[in-house]
C-alpha cells in the first residue's frame, strides 16, 4: 500500500562538514514536502463563508498538517539533559574525555530513537540534520578507534538515504567562516571529512556543494522523488 495513511515516512538524513549548506537544504526539503502535500479543501471540511474567518481556519488546519507531514530534526538534540552537556563541551565551557564525549552524542541519538520510530510509522517523514555518520567522523577524526566509535551506534534506525553535502573545508571557510565552537577548526574538518567519505555506503547520495542553493535543492527533491521517497 502506498497511500499516504499506511505508509511509513521516509527517514532522510543529511551530513557534512561544517558550512556545507546540510541545515539550509534540510529546512527547504521539508519546505518543500509540507507544500507539495495536498492540503484538505476548505469545502471538505463543511467552512462556511466569511474572508476572515476562513483565513485564520485554513491557517491552523494548515499548521498541524504541515507538522503531520514532515518534520526537521537535528542531531546533536542541544535541548534534553545529555544534549545540554554536548553543548556545553563543543562551546568550550566543559572539557569531557573524547571517549565520554563520543558516546554522549551516540546517548543523544539513542534517547530519540522510540519518538523517531513511532513519528515514521505514524506516516510523517523525518529530514534528520546530522545523525551516526558524523558521530564516527568527528570522534574518529581525534584518533579514536573508528570500529569503537561505530560500536555504539549499532541497532540505531537506518536511514533510507542520506544526502552528503561534499566541501572541501578550504571552501567551507570562504563562506564566511567557521565559529567558535571546539570543531571548527581547518585541519580538523579536513580530516573529519576524509573519515565521512570512507564511511558512504550505498544510502549515500554525494553533492556537490559548491552548487547554488537552488541547483542543490531541485537535485536533493529529485534524488528523494527517484527514490520513492516522496509520496
Ligand atoms: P552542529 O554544528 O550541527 O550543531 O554540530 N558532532 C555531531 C559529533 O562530534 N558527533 C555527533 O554525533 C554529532 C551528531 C559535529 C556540532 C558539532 O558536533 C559534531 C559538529
Ligand atoms: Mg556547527
Amino acid at each position: 500500500p502506498t497511500d499516504a495513511s499506511t505508509r511509513r515516512g521516509a527517514f532522510i538524513v543529511f551530513e557534512g562538514c561544517d558550512r556545507a549548506g546540510k541545515s539550509t537544504q534540510a529546512a527547504k526539503l521539508v519546505e518543500y514536502l509540507q507544500k507539495r502535500h495536498k492540503q484538505p479543501s476548505l469545502k471538505s471540511l463543511g467552512v462556511g463563508v466569511g474572508e476572515t474567518f476562513t483565513n485564520n481556519l485554513k491557517e491552523s488546519e494548515t499548521m498541524t498538517d504541515k507538522a503531520k507531514v514532515a518534520q526537521l530534526w537535528k542531531f546533536p538534540d542541544r535541548t534534553t539533559h545529555i544534549g545540554k552537556m554536548i553543548d556545553g563541551y563543543l562551546k568550550n565551557t566543559k572539557d569531557l574525555d573524547d571517549h565520554v564525549v563520543h558516546l554522549l552524542f551516540s546517548a543523544n541519538r539513542w534517547e530519540c530513537m522510540t519518538a523517531i520510530k513511532n513519528i515514521l510509522l505514524s506516516g510523517t517523514t523525518l529530514v534528520v540534520d546530522r545523525y551516526a555518520y558524523s558521530g564516527v567522523a568527528f570522534s574518529a577524526a581525534k584518533d579514536l578507534d573508528i570500529n569503537w566509535c561505530k560500536s555504539s551506534d549499532i541497532g540505531l534506525l537506518t536511514p533510507d538515504i542520506v544526502f552528503f553535502m561534499d566541501l572541501e573545508p578550504e571552501e567551507a571557510v570562504k563562506r564566511g567562516g567557521y565559529g567558535k565552537e571546539r570543531y571548527e577548526k581547518l585541519e580538523f574538518q579536513k580530516k573529519a571529512r576524509k573519515i565521512f567519505l570512507d564511511l558512504k555506503d550505498s544510502s549515500w547520495k554525494v553533492l556537490d556543494a559548491r552548487q547554488t542553493i537552488p541547483e542543490l535543492h531541485q537535485q536533493i527533491f529529485e534524488t528523494a522523488e527517484e527514490n520513492n521517497l516522496i509520496i
